[in-house]
């Protein structure tokens, strides 16, 4: 870090007018409690609020909370919680300081402190970015999944939790007056009512009462969230250090396109959000699946043929002919026809605006960050749409392609003998299955039911096309498969 300049504090900010918005700013009290704080929701919700607070005013600051490491506080508490965001595009770079966070509290060294902090009633609101592994989900069943290690550790020790439901619970039980509005903001389908089942899942164990109240009198909304928010280095560090003037260490790159389309059941009020931009509606649905199969089934197949196509940006993926080509094909009659969507939903114009926003020249988006997890990600993002088109006796090829991709990237080497890291909460058993020499990789992995259901990895179609994809990718390489695959 630049030792030379000053660090991002209040102090600053009188000389920083460039990079925050014209409008009069007080600071709010906490009236949300974030779980899950990584860029995205500073980039995401955190600006959205910062927004309707300058539009509309009221007392809607944030109060962060890291599950398990405690970085992002070391690196913001010394600056007061203010941090920038790089907006990011081919026009080049905006920089805005947001003020909206007001603490950062870290799960793991307080637990007391974060369920204190839940259970003001000045708090309204509970958002979360805590990722799809963060739910405790059982795939099988849509509900919470008992065996869970943090579910076990939780309902042995219901005071100290440690998993989402754990907090969650525990912290509705003292809010029975006066209960907060819980707000999924992470890429899965009906965010809301998933979240809302394992929360309840888990209260029955403990509290039969308890769980019958929070599933009759708690909101749990649905959103869609949508921004394309790369891991902050070191040269964003320089770039904000260069514009501001000052240190700030940690700043979030981000894309300049941002969505939000959020249910609209806060029965503890909310902040004026569509002043910001945001969009509130009665169903969600519509749009959150466009964007998991659209933008989140094609970021995934992409990240994984460019891995192993030894790519390791998603601008030189998407500029890459063969995999453009195939993007584009993936989209227009393998997706796109399965979406439920207005008449004014303009799909080809959403595709395009799609591939622009992947081939963003200046965000630098890794591959690697979004191939992480991919056992969590692959059946909202994929498998829906693949189980869709196998109901309605449609192809499969190019979408079990990247199911094959996956698989091929889990052997752990590129095409050109690079390392591929596998980050996954089942690495252990992925790695085993599909190393070179394992018996039937593909066999082994469709057998994981926790990522494939019976009902589809038994079905020949596309367990078939899941392994023609998978022997193409070691015969042909990636972008020749792609190529191939593209003119299906
Ligand atoms: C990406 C998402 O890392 C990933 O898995 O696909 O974070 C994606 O950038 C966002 O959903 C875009 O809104």
């Amino acid at each position: 870090m630049n030792a030379a300049l000053p660090r991002l504090a209040p102090d600053r900010l009188p000389s920083l007018g460039a990079y925050l918005p014209a409008l009069p700013w007080t600071q709010p009290r906490v009236g949300i409690v974030h779980l899950g704080l990584g860029n995205f929701h500073r980039a995401h919700q955190a600006m959205y609020t910062e927004d309707a607070m300058l539009a509309a005013g009221g007392d809607w600051g944030i109060c962060g909370v890291s599950l398990r490491r405690p970085d992002t506080r070391d690196a913001l508490a010394p600056q007061d919680c203010l941090y920038s965001v790089l907006v990011r595009d081919a026009s080049g770079q905006r920089v805005r300081v947001v003020r909206a966070l007001r603490r950062i509290l870290v799960a793991t060294e307080d637990t007391d402190a974060v369920l204190a902090a839940l259970r003001d009633p000045g708090v309204r609101i509970v958002t979360l970015t805590v990722t799809e592994k963060g739910y405790c989900l059982d795939p099988r069943t849509g509900g919470l999944d008992l065996g869970h290690p943090l579910i076990v550790h939780d309902l042995a020790d219901p005071a100290h939790p440690q998993s989402v439901p754990g907090y969650l619970a525990a912290a509705l039980r003292a809010r029975r007056e006066h209960p907060f509005t819980v707000l999924s903001c992470d890429n899965l389908a009906h965010n809301g009512a998933a979240l809302r089942r394992v929360v309840v899942d888990y209260a029955r164990v403990l509290d039969p009462e308890l769980a019958d109240w929070i599933a009759r009198a708690v909101a749990f909304p649905s959103t869609m969230v949508d921004r394309i928010v790369p891991a902050t280095t070191d040269a964003d560090r320089q770039a904000a250090a260069e514009a501001l003037g000052c240190v700030d260490a940690w700043p979030v790159p981000a894309e300049s396109f941002r969505q939000w389309v959020i249910e609209d059941r806060f029965p503890a009020g909310r902040p004026a959000w569509e002043q910001a931009g945001a969009l509130l509606v009665d169903d969600v649905t519509p749009y959150e699946t466009a964007k998991l199969r659209m933008l989140n089934g094609i970021h995934s197949t992409l990240a994984y043929l460019a891995l192993l196509a030894d790519i390791e940006t998603v601008d030189h993926a998407a500029g890459q002919p063969d995999l453009r080509a195939l993007l584009h094909r993936m989209m227009t009659d393998d997706i796109a026809p399965t979406l439920t969507v207005p008449p004014s939903f303009d799909r080809a114009r959403y595709r395009d605006e799609l591939l622009a926003r992947f081939a963003n020249p200046a965000l630098k988006h890794r591959c690697i960050q979004i191939a992480m997890d991919g056992s969590q990600k692959l059946p909202p993002r994929l498998l829906g749409t693949i189980s869709d088109r196998l109901r309605d006796g449609q192809a499969v090829d190019r979408l079990a392609l990247g199911i094959a991709a996956w698989m091929r990237f889990l052997s752990g080497r590129s095409e050109g003998g690079a390392a591929l890291e596998l980050n996954d909460p089942m690495a252990a058993r992925l790695r085993a299955l599909a190393a070179p020499g394992a018996h039937d990789p593909v066999a082994g992995l469709l057998g994981l039911h926790e990522i494939f259901p019976p009902t589809l990895a038994e079905d020949v179609r596309f367990a078939g096309a899941v392994r023609r994809a998978y022997d193409a990718l070691g015969r042909q390489g990636a972008l020749a498969t792609a190529r191939r695959y593209a003119a299906l």
